[in-house]
């Protein structure tokens, strides 16, 4: 028998769906504690009737299986039941929820609404017993007219929330699957002659438009400016009849698609954005004021200007923060059915005509809830549908009801229905080809024409997995290249860990028969909201203020497209201010600047948006020769536990995976050669792994001069090497009892890591960390820390400072444990510090890449040498 929730249809019982609109009309917030019972059935026994007053209670917003009932699950594609749809596992964990509400005596006449803004992934609704409506579309308000079902005293509504149901076919993204009332929910007094609904176009003109259902009133605000992320000017704009005033908050722009480029307000929109998820390590989906504040206060801090909201409208909350604080949205529908991809695409609902109701229903819901954010310049289909029938048809209703937004979907390929063209993580190469209009043809040559003359963005790129992503200044230099590519959105915002038991879980950890481990910690912030380095490096590269050298020049480029740089300090590291005319948007300034060294910075309301230094080209310590000398015991206040030949790095995720342009991870290069398993020969000299002719050569030399030590490490590739190393160079264990807290000091990049490919964020000058700051506590450990470019470092611990000075800048990570603890353990809590500190002094090491989903690390960025000599003095401090 099918059950209710296995019948594909749009709510029943549900209103139309109208804007969000701030109101004088009552609003009575139903978030509290509900009663709550769980079944792992859909049969739970309950009757709508029944109170629950002897049940347990849940949070309304929340998630039951963050609250004891299930477990969270994670997959990426594939989804976790058989692909057998409209129909779902027997073990469809269900939620009876209650709670009493009751009409307030102050709301006379008109209509009661019940509104929930989001629920997964299907749920109905009774008053009093009685049944009110049903509804799926878990990231989408629905609301149901509850006017004749109230008594006045105190009534039991009832929801019953399914976990499964035809409904999860068409909501696969990547994501934790988590269930329950997850947003808010409220009773809504609507007036007799109220504003139902409203729609407000504001053009960059000036020109105001308002549509009512009703006859309205309303008052057009003066002198208006024109609203973008730069400057999100908003006017309030007050609507009325007799019975209501609505307001909303508007925002002067218009978007437009003209030719191959992106316009807003006339001028070029270059997407430098995040795709975000509604998410929090505590609370799932379930999402607070604060934190949606605390996301765009953190993007506004990193130069971002856009956001996808990967791949649902988010809380309309959040809209509300994007039109304030200015951030251009694409609102993308709730709809992904990815999973159907690894059998085929056979049954997609996407082209179903079955489910064309449903897939309209969510597109309006969508369009209708938002379409008068300033906020949100584009609409998209959804998110890895494949392609058909009922997308084309979402695109074309939504173009006939709103004329004023492109839409856009990347899976749209040959671009049939959408007015841009959008790719997922092309490698830098395809990103050109596009850029210069000579992507490969499509078979259609009308089809082909017409996407050839879009606008192209990357809806997804700069995979944030780990450590990573590397190559975005080589992305950023492309985009500024070509006027076609209106730029992209990071892959992703934050990562979707949650916190369990104090440590940080992802896929896999709940016990899931089938997930995809860590790749739902895919994000630039850390599950705390800390800034991982990969967005410090984003921010850096995709600065409005940007500070470059030519030569003797120092060139300053705006590139914002509506401010000028008048509120922008340019200075020298010395305090100095440098006199720089105001620049234009999208224009730059040269100043004639030969001085040696120079340290510049550009800085917006004392935040650095830009540096550039020409440092004086290190000087090599003058080395004499001294007296040889044998291994000593004792680095100055250190015990030498160990000095090993170092070419190893624990991988990154990236290092995992080959890479779209490539076949091979460098993983799997560098363990097919060895690279983890090498062994000395009796002398100490020669390191080969068993079973291959292929190694190292490796000569040390001590020789003491007065109080310092030197030493000489010479290290050759030995037989046929043609893959990049993770690092070459040597590895010092030094005893000490509390290695984290030891102090780090050194004078190169920093304060940050840094690796070749992801370096615009760090500057150099001396720095100085504990050594437990220096580790960046990836949710997956893996090799991290990196510092480049280093003169000199020193090791302060109670018992005395080491200094090491190097006759070539090099590279050091300093690590509280070893590079196999750091391999080995799978969370980050799992890392122990011991007695030992790591002390790693490479040469150079490569690059990160983006390989996880995207290109691999770029030959530029890539550690090749074959023959290193590296020389360090110790010396006690
Ligand atoms: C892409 C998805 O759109 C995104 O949701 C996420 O899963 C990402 O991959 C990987 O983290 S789709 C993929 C086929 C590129």
């Amino acid at each position: 028998m099918t059950s209710q929730f296995e019948i594909v249809e749009p709510p029943v019982g549900a209103l139309p769906p109208r804007a969000r609109l701030r109101s004088t009309a009552g609003v009575l917030p139903l978030d509290a504690r509900w009663q709550f019972f769980w079944s792992p059935t859909a049969d739970t026994g309950k009757d709508p009737a029944d109170p629950g007053l002897s049940w347990d209670t849940l949070p309304v917003p929340s998630h039951w299986q963050l609250h004891g009932y299930g477990s969270p699950a994670y997959t990426n594609v594939r989804f976790p039941f058989p692909v057998d749809p409209p129909h779902v596992p027997a073990q469809n964990p269900t939620g009876e929820y209650r709670r009493m509400i009751r009409r307030p005596a102050d709301w006379r006449g008109g209509r009661v609404l019940l509104r929930f803004d989001g629920v997964d992934s299907w749920f109905q609704v009774w008053v009093n017993g009685a049944e009110v409506g049903r509804a799926s579309g878990s990231r989408l308000t629905v609301e149901f007219d509850v006017t004749g079902h109230l008594t006045g005293g105190d009534d039991v509504l009832a929801v019953r929330v399914h976990q499964w149901s035809f409904g999860s076919y068409v909501e696969d993204q990547d994501q934790w699957w988590l269930s329950g009332i997850f947003r808010s929910v409220a009773l809504l007094h609507r007036p007799e002659g109220g504003i139902d609904d409203l729609w407000v176009v504001a053009g960059t003109d000036g020109s105001l438009e308002v549509t009512a259902p009703v006859p309205v009133s309303w008052s057009r605000p003066e002198d208006v400016q024109p609203w973008s992320a730069e400057k999100p000017a908003l006017y309030r704009l007050q609507v009325s009849t007799a019975a209501e005033t609505v307001s909303l908050d508007i925002g002067f722009r218009t978007v437009r698609v003209d030719g191959d480029r992106l316009l807003l307000n006339g001028k070029p929109l270059v997407f430098r954005g995040v795709n975000r998820h509604d998410i929090d390590a505590r609370t799932g989906r379930a999402v607070s004021r604060e934190r949606m504040e605390h996301d765009v206060a953190l993007m506004k801090q990193h130069n971002i200007n856009a956001v996808r909201t990967s791949h649902y409208p988010p809380d309309p909350y959040f809209l509300s923060l994007c039109d304030r604080h200015g951030l251009y949205v694409i609102d993308e529908c709730d709809l992904e059915t990815h999973g159907f991809q690894p059998v085929g695409w056979r049954g997609n609902p996407s082209d179903d005509p079955d489910w064309a109701g449903v897939y309209l229903d969510r597109m309006r819901r969508m369009v209708e809830r938002d379409k008068n954010a300033p906020s949100v310049v584009m609409w998209s289909l959804g998110n890895e549908a494949g392609w058909g029938r009922n997308l084309a048809a979402n695109a074309r209703w939504a173009r006939e009801r709103d004329t004023t937004r492109p839409i856009h979907y990347e899976a749209d390929e040959e671009c049939e229905s959408v007015d841009v063209y959008s790719r997922m993580y092309p490698t830098y190469d395809k990103l050109e080809a596009i850029g210069r209009h000579a992507e490969p043809a499509l078979a259609d040559p009308a089809r082909d024409r017409r996407r050839r003359g879009l606008p192209m963005i990357m809806c997804e790129y700069g995979h944030a997995m780990g450590n990573g992503p590397g190559g975005l200044a080589d992305y950023e230099a492309v985009i500024d290249a070509y006027p076609r590519l209106a730029g992209g959105f990071i892959w992703e915002w934050a990562d979707h860990a949650l916190l369990r038991d104090g440590s940080y879980r992802y896929g896999g950890d709940f016990g899931e028969p089938i997930h995809d481990g860590s790749f739902v910690v895919d994000g630039l912030l850390l599950p705390d909201r800390t800034p991982s380095p990969g967005l410090l490096e984003y921010a850096a590269v995709i600065t409005p203020v940007r500070l470059t050298l030519d030569g003797p020049d120092l060139v300053i480029e705006n590139r914002w497209s509506f401010t000028a740089t008048e509120d922008v300090v340019f200075a020298h590291a010395s305090g100095e201010i440098l006199d720089v005319p105001p620049i234009a948007p999208l224009s730059s300034h040269r100043v004639h600047h030969p001085a040696q060294p120079l340290d510049i910075t550009a800085t917006l309301d004392g935040r650095v948006l830009s540096r550039v230094q020409r440092t004086s080209s290190a000087v090599a310590a003058v080395v004499e020769t001294g007296r040889p000398a044998t291994r000593p015991d004792q680095l100055g206040p250190f015990p030498l536990a160990g000095l090993t030949l170092d070419t190893w790095r624990a991988p990154t995720e990236n290092d995992r995976f080959p890479g779209w342009d490539a076949t091979v991870s460098l993983e799997n290069q560098w363990r097919a050669a060895g690279l983890d398993r090498l062994l000395p020969s009796a002398d100490g000299r020669r390191h080969l792994p068993a079973g291959l002719d292929s190694g190292f050569e490796v000569d040390y030399r001590w020789s003491e001069h007065g109080n310092a030590l030197r030493l000489e490490v010479d290290i050759e590739r030995l037989g046929e090497w043609r893959l990049p190393l993770p690092r070459l160079g040597v590895a010092l264990a030094l005893r000490t009892p509390d290695p984290g807290s030891t102090v780090f000091e050194w004078l190169g990049l920093g304060p940050g890591e840094s690796y070749p490919d992801s370096r615009a964020a760090v500057w150099h000058g001396q720095h100085r960390l504990t050594v437990r700051e220096a580790q960046t506590p990836y949710v997956v450990p893996q090799e991290n820390g990196n510092r480049s470019d280093v003169s000199w470092l020193r090791l302060r611990s109670p018992s005395g400072t080491l200094r090491i000075d190097g006759d070539e800048p090099f590279n050091a990570a300093v690590r509280p444990w070893s590079a196999t603890a750091l391999e080995t353990a799978r969370h980050a809590d799992e890392l122990t510090e011991g007695d030992v500190l790591w002390v790693h002094l490479a040469a150079g090491v490569t690059g990160l890449g983006s390989a996880s989903c995207g290109p691999a690390v770029r030959p530029s960025a890539q550690y090749r040498a074959s023959r290193v000599r590296l020389g360090f003095v110790f010396t006690v401090d």
